[in-house]
């Protein structure tokens, strides 16, 4: 890549996403506040260095004025953010709807709505009419900004709809799609009343990424069984034309959590985490409260064990840290309910009046309170029913070099994959299992949990985000220059 009087350039990277990584809040008229959120996907990006990287995304607020979008799109423009503006209905019926009561229970397992059939057939065309909306929105704003060269990188299942709608505008624009969380079996996929259309708005990018082998084979499988299409060992084919598929496993910026923990104030934190807890064993959960991630099932196991092994009542807690998503939502305040009920239960059966064997927080907590959570955690126990990637499981890995406690994992986060061998995997629907898993846990010999550490942590240290995001980008230029050297061929 080189600029007109032949000086190397680095090429530009457009990251679309539904949700940019900064919150926005309004001051004035024309005066916003913003505030990075560094989540995993920013700090894969922030690493890569080969790259110039812009984000496309909305910005979680709704701003009707056009003095109020000039301004914020000002503002945000110093951080490489470029908004889209999505309206309160569109939101509703795409975010709310669409994405959030349809494809993420679907893509987890979970199902399709089931109540009142007619309604949710009725709101279903409406929501997926909404999705194709937002998502030619999204498509519109990338295309205003696109220069010829650049990547364009879509992320999620929010946008599915987009590499068609891209590439109606371009068929040369390079489009990479990546799903962060499970594909499902093709049999759970085929419930889906748009099944076909979003199969086939996804093939027509060039590259499509998945966290594991395993979601990369049902999506191939889909397309074969649904759509007729043929499946070969690189992607799918459809008349000549090849959709590449394959699998990225995400990781995170390890460097990030380990230097943390060097900060005094992480170091006072972790001092006072051990005086609090000075006898116990600490267990540790770290989710956001959704159904996916099997929170009551774990609190469940912990009773069960507390019930089968008398002698650990007063030796260990569990802090879980629950951040609330989607509070508007009724299934996730029936959520929140659930897990209050289930903790004040265990807590009124195996409390004492000087400790409580569950300390459950609704709140998210900052990057440093959560490394020092981290570092001083025996056991860490993450139960999701399914779950894409699961970063806290790495988070947790990388920083445990001093302690190296034990990580229970469930089999169904793609995590299972990576960190399977170091790790003990449980299926979280089986309680007895999980509960058993806890007591091997915290009486694991010292030189099995070096073991298990070490593998886990060379994992973790060597599959960075970066790498991640760099093996993406670079697979798709590859891709495109090999379907240019085919067609010319
Ligand atoms: P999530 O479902 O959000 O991500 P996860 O991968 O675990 O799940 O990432 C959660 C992030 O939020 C972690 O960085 C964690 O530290 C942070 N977090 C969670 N609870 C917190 C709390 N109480 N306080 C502070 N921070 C908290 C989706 C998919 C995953 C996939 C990722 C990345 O569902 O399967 O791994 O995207 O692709």
């Amino acid at each position: 890549w080189e600029r007109p009087d032949g000086r190397p350039i680095r090429q530009r990277l457009l990251v679309v996403a539904n949700r940019l990584p900064v919150s926005a809040v309004r001051r004035g008229e024309e005066s916003w506040s913003l505030e990075i959120s560094a989540g995993g996907l920013v700090s894969a990006l922030l690493g890569v260095k080969e790259f110039e990287a812009r984000w496309i995304g909305w910005a979680g607020v709704n701003v009707p004025d056009e003095a109020g979008q000039r301004a914020l799109t000002k503002a945000l423009a110093e951080k490489r953010c470029i908004p889209v503006f999505l309206d309160e209905e569109i939101v509703h019926q795409y975010y709310n709807g669409y994405c959030n009561n349809i494809l993420w229970p679907l893509f987890h397992y979970l199902g399709l709505p089931q109540e009142d059939r007619l309604a949710t057939t009725r709101s279903f065309q409406s929501q997926f009419a909404a999705y194709k909306k937002a998502n030619q929105m999204f498509a519109d704003v990338v295309n205003e900004h696109y220069e010829e060269g650049d990547v364009v990188w879509c992320h999620d299942y929010h946008l599915m709809f987009l590499p068609k709608c891209l590439k109606d505008y371009n068929s040369q624009m390079k489009v990479g799609w990546f799903l962060h969380t499970p594909f499902p079996s093709s049999e759970i996929h085929r419930t889906l009343p748009s099944r076909s259309e979003l199969l086939r708005a996804v093939l027509a990018a060039d590259l499509v990424g998945f966290h594991t082998y395993d979601y990369a084979r049902h999506f191939v499988s889909a397309c074969t069984r649904i759509l007729g299409l043929e499946g070969t060992p690189e992607g799918v084919e459809d008349q000549g034309r090849l959709t590449r598929v394959a699998a990225f496993p995400i990781g995170i910026d390890s460097d990030r959590f380990m230097r943390a923990l060097e900060v005094p104030q992480v170091q006072e934190n972790i001092k006072e985490l051990k005086d609090r807890f000075t006898g116990r064993k600490v267990m540790l959960g770290v989710d956001r409260l959704d159904m996916i991630k099997g929170i009551p099932q774990k609190i469940l196991a912990f009773e069960k064990f507390l019930e089968e092994n008398p002698y650990w009542r007063d030796k260990v807690v569990l802090l879980q840290i629950a951040v609330p998503t989607r509070t508007d939502v009724p299934e996730y305040q029936k959520l929140t309910s659930q897990v209050h009920e289930i903790v004040g239960r265990i807590n009124g059966r195996f409390g004492t009046l000087t400790a409580v064997p569950i300390h459950h927080l609704d709140r998210s907590l900052d990057f440093h309170a959560l490394c020092a959570l981290y570092a001083v955690t025996d056991v860490a126990l993450v139960t999701s029913l399914r779950d894409g990637m699961n970063l806290v499981s790495y988070e947790f890995v990388a920083c445990q070099e001093s302690k190296k406690g034990v990580l229970i994992l469930s089999e169904f986060a793609g995590a299972a994959q990576s960190l399977g061998a170091g790790a003990i995997l449980v299926n979280p629907w089986n309680i007895t299992e999980v509960a058993a898993s806890i007591g091997q846990a915290l009486n694991m010999s010292a030189e099995e949990r070096e073991k298990r550490h070490r593998h886990n942590f060379l994992h973790v240290t060597t599959h960075t985000a970066q790498e991640w995001a760099e093996t993406f980008v670079s697979e798709l230029n590859d891709t495109v220059i090999e379907a240019q050297q085919r067609i010319r061929k």
